[in-house]
């Protein structure tokens, strides 16, 4: 058995029983995917996950990528390159892809829902293979000719990468120094050095791409200011699409890291031996907006990221649980001849993975119930509610899938005791692994600042208005049959404890128009914020589980666990998380200045 422990069960049951997506499938733009197909498309990726893509997740660690300074290149695991290949052959990514890029289009939630198999398998076989999915940007806003590379970057299955970090530039992206000069025959040289670059070197594909932010010479400060340049590996003819010269970007350093080691972060630099040919994407002058579609859905694919390798860790957590004999039941606990119980006998033990089973599936509801705004805009780009609030959402998706997953996959290791300590079991590696979900694609702090300043304040409250709106009207419904009444109170009182929050921290901004330094409250508060809104959203669809699984048992046997397992973890999760959101709230009010006027020697 490998170290993947999937839940295609609970996948489809958000897809199908909670988010209704039978509604949108088998018509319009999904006419060639019906349910069954979608069910079909899940069982045949993850079996591919469980299988050949999960096979190198521990080589590949104990392996990883060797870089050779003197030809600036990579050579990947073999063990590695299987796995890859396997995903890559399959060809299931063409479902991103659009009918003109010789994609299948499906649904986002269908396609996510296959991203946590892969992510959760072996996540660099996803991160490296979204070539694809570049080119969909590439081909969404480039003139004709980065069109016609789009589709050879299809065909030849070229890699890809996002450049914005610069070793002064970090989470301040518009510090960037990276300049852009351009030439005579309209195209660009590039000069500067990135780092911390995602699959900038490699051997997995005869060429490489990069969407680089630079600053093109005499343009403003800050992020508007950059703007977005393709810049190959190497050249290519389009008429041909036979590679050309190599193109003066190298990279000239991969880093050690403390884990997620087969993918390579990567020093670029550009136009240090010879130019760096770059190509202004779109021919306009808009990247910051322009790379933004691409960090929306590598944020989405950080948090899927995240709660995958969380829910894969819980279930090896559980089945050792099951497994392992320690210890008389508590009630025999003096009984010194008492038989010995395995560990989930042990209400300390239950109690671990009860938490970790309801952040694990409230978070993967968390991500579908997202992507269920993204199908909402690929049928209807127009749809400005479906984007605000998949905008709403996209911040709690990477921001709590990373800061909760990462937490409790050390409550995953626990339950294994000193076992998981070791390299035999693997979550002591997904934890490695998992560490980077709260750093790139912005830090936690980003994704506060991101949800309230620009979320919620920015946007006036409207989309956080209209999912306070749903939860309240949850919570007053009958939803349950009374079987939830007590989770219901508690999820109306949670609701209320965050928009008072919400509420405190819009005066502060509010008053900071004429008090400039009421605005450092707000700024001690966005992460609490972040999260507390999160586990609100998580107690919600979790109560929203919940009653979908009472009806289910009411009307069969069938999956009696399952569903049975569903309502505990909605009554765990309200009754032992939610409470917790009326001391954040009282903390938040209490807010002062006085961190913010200590010194900095006092710390
Ligand atoms: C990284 C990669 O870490 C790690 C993993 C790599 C994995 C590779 C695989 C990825 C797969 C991706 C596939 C791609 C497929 C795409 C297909 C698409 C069809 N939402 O607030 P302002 C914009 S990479 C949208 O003043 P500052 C907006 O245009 C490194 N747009 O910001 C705005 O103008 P306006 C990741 C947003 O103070 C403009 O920015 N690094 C949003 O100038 C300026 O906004 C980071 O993530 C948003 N939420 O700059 C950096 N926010 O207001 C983190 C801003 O007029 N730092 N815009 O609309 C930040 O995010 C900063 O807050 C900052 C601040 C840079 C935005
Ligand atoms: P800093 O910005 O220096 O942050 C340091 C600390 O200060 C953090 O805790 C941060 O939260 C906090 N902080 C910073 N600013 C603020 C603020 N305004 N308010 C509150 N707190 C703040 N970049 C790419 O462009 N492409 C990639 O493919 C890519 N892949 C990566 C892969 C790995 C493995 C790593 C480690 C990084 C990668 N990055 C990539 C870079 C990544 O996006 C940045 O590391 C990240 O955005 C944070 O920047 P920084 O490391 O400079 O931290």
């Amino acid at each position: 058995m490998g170290h993947y422990k999937s839940n295609v069960r609970d996948l489809e049951f958000n897809l199908f029983e909670v988010f209704g997506r039978k509604e949108i499938l088998g018509k319009g733009p999904f006419a060639d995917i019906d349910e069954e197909t979608a069910r079909s498309i899940l069982d045949e990726v993850n079996r591919l996950a469980v299988g050949p893509i999960a096979a190198s997740f521990e080589d590949s660690d104990r392996h990883p990528p060797v870089f050779d300074p003197a030809t600036h290149s990579v050579t990947m695991p073999e063990s590695f390159k299987k796995s890859y290949d396997a995903w890559m052959d399959a060809e299931w990514w063409r479902m991103e892809l659009p009918e003109a890029l010789g994609g299948t289009p499906a649904p986002r939630s269908l396609q996510w829902a296959a991203g946590e198999l892969i992510m959760g398998a072996n996540p660099a076989v996803w991160m490296f293979g979204c070539g694809p999915s570049f080119a969909r940007l590439l081909h969404l806003l480039g003139t004709e000719e980065q069109k016609r590379f789009a589709e050879l970057a299809v065909e030849r299955r070229w890699g890809a990468t996002m450049v914005l970090t610069e070793p002064d530039a970090g989470s301040d992206v518009g510090a960037g120094r990276t300049k852009a000069t351009k030439q005579a025959d309209g195209t660009w040289h590039l000069e500067g050095v990135k780092r911390f670059i995602t699959s900038a070197e490699h051997d997995l594909a005869e060429n490489i791409f990069h969407l680089v932010l630079a600053r093109p010479e005499g343009h403003g400060p800050g992020t508007k200011g950059l703007s977005l340049f393709l810049v190959p590996k190497f050249l290519v003819d389009l008429e041909t699409g036979e590679l050309g010269e190599r193109n003066g970007v190298y990279v000239t350093n991969v880093e050690k890291k403390m884990g997620l080691k087969v993918s390579t972060t990567c020093e670029l630099t550009f136009g240090e031996r010879h130019p760096a040919i770059g190509y202004l994407v779109g021919d306009v002058h808009e990247g910051i907006k322009q790379m933004f579609l691409v960090i929306e859905n590598a944020r989405m694919m950080v948090g899927t990221k995240a709660i995958a390798t969380l829910s894969t860790g819980y279930l090896n957590a559980l089945d050792y649980a099951k497994n392992r004999i320690q210890g008389a039941d508590l009630t025999q606990m003096t009984d010194k001849t008492a038989p010995r119980v395995p560990v989930i006998a042990h209400p300390d033990v239950r109690r671990e993975l009860m938490l970790q089973k309801s952040y694990a599936e409230g978070m993967r509801a968390l991500v579908l119930y997202t992507a269920t705004f993204q199908d909402t805009i690929q049928l209807n780009p127009q749809d400005r509610q479906a984007e605000e609030m998949n905008d709403l959402l996209l911040p709690i998706v990477k921001g709590v899938g990373s800061e909760r997953s990462y937490e409790l996959l050390t409550r995953s290791l626990q339950t294994l005791g000193g076992s998981g300590f070791l390299q035999d079991y693997p979550i002591e590696q997904y934890i490695r692994d998992a560490k980077i979900d709260s750093l790139y694609e912005g830090t936690t702090a980003i994704q506060g600042l991101d949800l309230f300043f620009r979320k919620v304040l920015r946007n006036q409250g409207a989309a956080l208005g209209s999912l306070m709106a749903d939860i309240k009207a949850f919570a007053g419904s009958q939803a349950g049959n009374g079987r939830l009444k007590v989770e219901r109170a508690l999820l109306d009182q949670a609701a209320d404890d965050v928009k008072a929050m919400a509420d405190t921290m819009a005066g502060w901004a509010i008053s900071s128009l004429e008090t400039p330094k009421e605005v450092y409250k707000v700024g001690l508060n966005t992460t609490r914020f972040l999260m507390g809104l999160g586990d609100l959203i998580l107690g919600w669809l979790l109560l929203r589980q919940a009653e979908v699984a009472l009806n289910a048992l009411g009307d069969s046997d069938r999956d009696r666990d399952f569903y049975t397992g569903k309502v505990a973890s909605a009554t765990f999760f309200a009754t032992t998380v939610l409470p917790k959101l009326a001391a954040e709230r009282q903390v938040l009010m209490s807010t002062g200045q006085e961190l913010m006027e200590l010194p900095v020697a006092a710390f």
